[in-house]
Formats: C-alpha cells, structure tokens, sequence
C-alpha cells in the first residue's frame, strides 16, 4: 500500500515502515567465589555452548569481568536470566546474570 486514496489521490499513509523486536543482551558478571567450572557448566546448560566455547567465555568473563554470552527476544533474555539465577542460587554461588537492551 503506498498510502495514496483511491478516489482523492490524497496520501493517507506517511510511512510504511518494518518495526522488528528490540533485542536484549545477556551478560555473565565476575566475581571472585564462584567456582570456574559452576561458570562453565552453566553456560553449557542454558546457552547450548560447547565445552571449549564454554571454557573460553568464562575465562574471558574471569579476566575483563563480564562478558555478553548472548542476544535474545525480551521473553527469552528474561527466562535465561532466570534460570541462571535460580541455578547459582540453589546452588548458593554468587554468580550474576543480568540482561541489557542492545
Ligand atoms: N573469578 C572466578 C574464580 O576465580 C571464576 C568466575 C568466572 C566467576 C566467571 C564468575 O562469571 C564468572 N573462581
């Protein structure tokens, strides 16, 4: 539709634009307690990474403190947050897991 009316040719439309998603990124937090291999396992668990992905984004959170581990819809970045939370916290680490608009 390009906006313009049938009968009056008087444009009724301005613009005609593709709105996608806002998307959010999750980030892993350092700190100095929890066990590097919790990290790791974590990371396996909830963001599908393998051992040496997961291995080398813990290291790199370990050394510059946080690290983006993924980009997800609103729904999905919130439930990842969760469920990492919950986990750390069930498992009484003080692992922190936080989400950002991109
Ligand atoms: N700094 C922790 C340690 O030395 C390891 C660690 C890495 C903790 C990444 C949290 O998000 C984190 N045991």
């Amino acid at each position: 539709d390009d906006g313009t009316d049938g009968d009056t040719g008087i444009i009724t439309q301005t613009r005609n634009r593709t709105k996608r998603p806002p998307l959010y990124k999750v980030l892993i937090l350092n700190d100095d307690y929890t066990p590097m291999e919790f990290v790791v396992h974590v990371l396996e668990r909830f963001f599908g990474m393998t051992h040496s992905q997961a291995f080398e984004l813990m290291l790199t959170v370990h050394k510059k403190g946080l690290a983006v581990v993924g980009v997800f819809s609103f729904e999905i970045a919130e439930t990842k947050v969760g469920q990492v939370m919950d986990f750390a916290r069930r498992h009484q680490h003080p692992l922190q897991c936080t989400m950002e608009r991109e």
